[in-house]
This record gives C-alpha cells, sequence and structure tokens, in this order.
C-alpha cells in the first residue's frame, strides 16, 4: 500500500466513525472519497549518540639533562710514617758522589760549550792562561759586538794585562782587522774602565791616543802596531770576543 492510498483510508474511517458517532440510524459504511492532506513536517532530530572513546596515549617526553657531578669524596686517612732513614755514613758517601758528579756535569759543559766556540768562531782563535779570544767574521759597532759576545757566553776582549793585551793583538793580526776592546769611557769621559764597570789599571795607547773627547768613547786594537786607540762607538768593527775557560 503507498502513502496516498493509506491516507485514504485512514481519513475514512474516520469519516465513518464521525458519522456513527451524530447518526441515530443504524451505522451504514459507505465510502467517501476525501481531500489529498498536505505534506506532514520533518521529524525532530535525534538524541545526541554516546561519548566517543579517549584518544590514544602521547608520546614520551624527551629526556632531561645530567645532573651536576657529586661533591668529591671525604679525605682519606693519613698515611703512616716512612721507614728509618740510612745512617750517617751512608748520607755522606751520597753527598759526596752527587758532588763528585756535578763537577763532571760541570766539566762536560765546559768541554761542549768550548766545542760550540770553536765551531762558532772557526776563524782565529788566541789563548792568554785560561782566556780564550775568538772572532767573528762580521763588523758590528760596539753595542751590538758586546751583544753578541754575551749571547756566546763571553764579553768584548778586556785586557787586564801585557800578555791578554798581546793575545788579542795576535787575533787581530790574524783577522787582519781593527776590533774593539771591552774597554771603553761611555760613562764618564777619560775614565776607562771594563765591561763590568772596574777601572781599567792596564792601557796600551798609541802615541798622542786617546784624543776622541766625548766623541771617541770605544777602543779599539790596531792589528799592525798592537797599540790602542779610540773611536766613536757607532763605528763598525770585526767582532772579537773572550771566553773563559775553567
Ligand atoms: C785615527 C786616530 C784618531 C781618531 C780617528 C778616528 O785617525 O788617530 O785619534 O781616533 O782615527
Ligand atoms: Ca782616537
Amino acid at each position: 500500500m503507498n502513502h496516498l492510498t493509506k491516507c485514504v483510508c485512514i481519513l475514512t474511517v474516520v469519516a465513518v466513525l464521525f458519522t456513527l458517532s451524530h447518526s441515530e440510524t443504524p451505522a451504514t459504511c459507505s465510502v467517501v472519497q476525501g481531500v489529498i492532506g498536505l505534506n506532514g513536517r520533518d521529524g525532530r532530530d535525534g538524541a545526541t549518540g554516546p561519548k566517543g572513546d579517549p584518544g590514544m596515549r602521547g608520546e614520551p617526553g624527551i629526556p632531561g639533562e645530567r645532573g651536576n657531578p657529586g661533591l668529591p669524596g671525604k679525605v682519606g686517612p693519613k698515611g703512616n710514617p716512612g721507614e728509618l732513614g740510612n745512617t750517617g755514613v751512608a748520607d755522606a758517601d751520597s753527598a759526596m758522589k752527587i758532588a763528585a758528579l756535578e763537577s763532571q756535569i760541570a766539566s762536560l759543559e765546559n768541554q761542549i760549550n768550548w766545542l760550540k766556540h770553536v765551531l762558532i768562531f772557526p776563524h782565529s782563535q788566541a789563548t792568554s792562561g785560561n782566556k780564550v779570544y775568538m772572532s767573528i767574521d762580521r763588523a758590528e759597532d760596539f753595542s751590538n759586538s758586546l751583544i753578541i759576545c754575551k749571547m756566546y757566553g763571553g764579553i768584548l776582549p778586556s785586557p787586564e794585562n801585557s800578555a791578554e793585551d798581546l793575545a788579542i793583538y795576535e787575533l787581530a793580526k790574524k783577522t787582519g782587522k781593527h776590533g774593539f776592546l771591552g774597554i771603553n769611557d761611555r760613562q764618564l769621559e777619560g775614565k776607562f774602565v771594563h765591561i763590568d764597570g772596574r777601572p781599567a789599571v792596564y792601557m796600551n795607547w798609541r802615541d798622542t791616543e786617546p784624543n776622541g773627547q766625548r766623541t771617541e768613547n770605544c777602543v779599539e786594537q790596531d792589528p799592525k802596531r798592537r797599540k790602542w786607540n779610540d773611536i766613536p762607538c757607532e763605528w763598525t768593527r770585526t767582532i772579537m770576543c773572550e771566553f773563559k775557560m775553567i
């Protein structure tokens, strides 16, 4: 049965019932065709559905930073007392051995220095007593010559007597060049002193020297005449150095 037919039948039944209730005569079922009704309204929305399931568990968090290191442990217990020392005789023995070794080391150091000097100053050598004079084939002013001699553990030649002056002259003769002595009057005009400030007692001036007054405060050895002359310290001269051997 379609929708329209259903409505017609319902209206018919209603009409019959209405007629029966308002008539005194026995009811006779006569079918009357009614007017087609309008469409009904849409039905109301259904009730809200049940609550959904909870979501999935989240990912675990990133691990935190490492904590600070703990404090150092407590100080350990005090150590046991040391063993008894050797007897006095053994100590003295060791001290003597150490002294002997130290002396040997000093001697070896001296020999090594000597070899170094021979290698560094191969050109010319001259000796007087324990002093050795050597030259380098290079010309410098007084200050630089002094620095270079010091660098190798020496000084500029500073003769204390005739023998030493002779040895320095022999060296100058070998090089054929004038060379500075350490003796100078840079500090006080006319007062000639050694590098360490001691007054020069032995001197070997050429006639009329020293004559430089304020302008010539350094001294050169003459390679031909074995005599000294005062000259300006700024002039350059072939380097001669003096080394003391033990
Ligand atoms: C020689 C010396 C002078 C001066 C001069 C620079 O001529 O005789 O005294 O030292 O060098
Ligand atoms: Ca002079």
